[in-house]
């Protein structure tokens, strides 16, 4: 089914704001401290650089604007199948992160634009049940995170990094971001988001990768 979310149909920020309001009395998708400054601002065995290293599985597929889809599926009330105009027409966000990358670099201050998880999950809302997501990409990669990391205030699907569209080597036209864990977690070339009740790892978990991720208490691999 597509249940596009058609931004003329209600006032949109009401049905936005309602539920996260509703959110914050259940005490849904509470995250931990997104703000970190200082001395904990760069995770342990990181170092930084001031150049985008490009990560990828050596295939960076290139999908044609009229081709492009993102469906967004499993346990939620509202699904999601969106062409390129019309997920353009949802609500837009910028915020400024970090990235840490498992192989050891950080990159600070990354502009990004596109739409926040927060107003994603308030348009589908996942049912209770929905634990987890897996994102999977149009290279076939897949990756699994806890629906509250996904939540994270700052978690953001990018079109546009330093206000110019994201770059194909990079995830373009739309990649995830989930700042607060390694980037491994962050798909590029997302094509699909899809949630689920119990954990199902993804394409570099079951190769060794931590399940979480996080790069803080250094969740780099499991540990079999
Ligand atoms: N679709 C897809 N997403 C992916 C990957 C990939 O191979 N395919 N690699 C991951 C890994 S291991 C890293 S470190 C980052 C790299 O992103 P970058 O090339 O923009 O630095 O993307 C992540 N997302
Ligand atoms: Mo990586």
């Amino acid at each position: 089914m597509s249940e596009i979310f058609d931004p003329s149909a209600a006032p949109p920020d009401t049905k936005l704001t309602l539920t996260k309001q509703r959110w914050a009395r259940e005490g849904r998708f509470l995250t931990g401290r997104v703000d970190r400054t200082g001395d904990e601002r760069l995770p342990p065995g990181q170092h930084l650089v001031k150049d985008w290293p490009v990560l990828d599985l050596g295939l960076q597929p290139e999908i044609q604007a009229s081709a492009w889809r993102l469906d967004v599926d499993g346990l939620v009330d509202h699904p999601a199948s969106w062409s390129w105009a019309e997920f353009q027409h949802q609500p837009q966000s910028h915020l400024v992160t970090d990235i840490h990358c498992v192989t050891t670099w950080s990159r600070y201050d990354n502009g990004w634009d596109g739409l926040l998880t927060r107003d994603l999950l308030a348009l589908v809302e996942p049912r209770m049940n929905a634990r987890f997501v897996v994102m999977h990409s149009y290279d076939g990669y897949t990756t699994n995170v806890p629906i509250e990391d996904f939540a994270a205030e700052d978690a953001i699907l990018a079109h546009s990094w330093q206000g110019q569209p994201l770059s194909r080597a990079h995830g373009g036209p739309l990649r995830v971001i989930i700042p607060h864990l390694y980037f491994w977690k962050s798909a590029k070339w997302v094509k699909r988001i899809e949630f689920i009740p119990a954990d199902r790892l993804g394409f570099w978990e079951v190769r060794g990768y931590h399940e979480r991720g996080d790069p803080w208490t250094e969740e780099r691999y499991s540990e079999e």
